[in-house]
């Protein structure tokens, strides 16, 4: 475990040129009474979007604002975020805040931060304990209205189009199985291939890695010769996607008609994927906002002037095409506008 370090005090705390300690080095008398002490579990460190809300992450609870930041990379474990929260508990921080990897098995440790009196504030993914006062507040996105917006614009395509929905043969390469990304995702998907009559072939996850998306996809294309749709839960996913089905002599593209394999996917938060977008190898992203830290740091100040905040609160999303003719899709009545992204 590594601690990114407060302000770097003399004491047992050798503070490397980086500002981290190693968990053995951090010791109590290394903090600064007058800082807020925020244990953060975070995932891991597996996509772009990952890094960039780890970064927002650091940059609002920083000591220049009052904070002491001990953060954790989970390493997409469970069980290390667990290990982490039971740090957080002994070292009898003031605040932890979890982004948790999927939804069950949180209790536990939930109820122990809650007997220790250590607030718990949500970020990014949900938990699905039954006991809603094991956590403070929540900040993140509507995982299932990403994925109806995506399959909306989906659907629009093909109306504009005039391609039979049973025409569709869809493969989805999965997030992190249980995260709520990957949960919610993958219901607007079910939801819609049993509205407009797609062709699901197969869902497998490519735990939102660039490395397992290829993998899986390239698995896709062995098993099947009729793909014409790729559903990928994360950017990262997607360029592995684009990386196989290229390798494979095929072409990507929102030409399904003529034979391209459309991609689709979601977060929007790496340079590489806007580009993918603007290019139209990536044919439709539903973003996914990372920057958690304001609204972490702003919760943070709501709870010390004895300000409750919204037990959940939702970060704004758009859409991103390159694909001109849809510039708007309706989700649950509801006009959401695409931004047309072009090179
Ligand atoms: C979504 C987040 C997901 C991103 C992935 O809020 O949980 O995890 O979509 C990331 O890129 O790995």
């Amino acid at each position: 475990m590594m601690f990114t370090g407060c302000n770097g005090a003399p004491g047992n705390s050798a503070v490397d040129t980086s500002g981290t300690v190693t968990a053995d080095e951090a010791g109590d008398d290394s903090r600064d009474k007058a800082l807020i002490t925020v244990g953060f579990s975070q995932v891991g460190a597996e996509s772009d979007w990952r890094n960039i809300n780890t970064e927002s992450m650091k940059e609002s609870l920083s000591t220049e604002n009052g904070f002491e930041l001990i953060y954790d990379d989970g390493q997409q474990k469970q069980q290390n975020q667990i290990t982490a929260i039971r740090t957080f508990i002994q070292k009898e921080v003031d605040y932890i805040v979890l982004a948790p990897v999927i939804e069950d098995g949180w209790t536990t440790a939930l109820t122990e931060a809650a007997d220790a009196g250590i607030p718990v504030i949500l970020v990014d993914r949900m938990v699905s304990s039954k006991d809603k006062e094991l956590f403070t507040c929540w900040v993140g996105s509507d995982f299932e209205l990403e994925g109806k917006k995506v399959c909306e614009w989906l659907n629009e395509y093909c109306k504009l189009n005039r391609i039979s929905g049973n025409d569709i043969r869809i493969v989805n390469i999965k997030g992190t199985e249980g995260a709520s990304a990957e949960l919610g995702r993958s219901r607007a998907l079910r939801k819609a291939v049993n509205r407009y009559g797609w062709k699901l072939l197969d869902e497998r996850s490519g735990e939102f890695t660039q490395a397992k998306g290829r993998e899986v996809m390239s698995r896709f294309l062995r098993q099947y010769n009729d793909i014409n749709v790729v559903y990928c839960e994360n950017d990262n996913e997607a360029i592995g996607a684009i990386e196989a089905i290229e390798a494979a002599g095929k072409t990507v593209g929102c030409n399904i008609k003529n034979g391209e394999i459309m991609v689709l996917a979601f977060d929007g938060s790496s340079e590489q994927a806007l580009e993918a977008v603007r290019s139209g190898r990536i044919t439709c992203i539903g973003e996914c906002n990372p920057l958690h830290g304001p609204r972490v740091s702003k919760i943070i100040e709501d709870l010390r002037n004895g300000v409750t905040p919204e037990k959940y609160e939702y970060v704004d999303e758009d859409i991103f095409s390159s694909y001109e003719k849809i510039t708007e899709i309706s989700v649950d009545d509801k006009v959401y506008p695409v931004e047309i992204m072009k090179q």
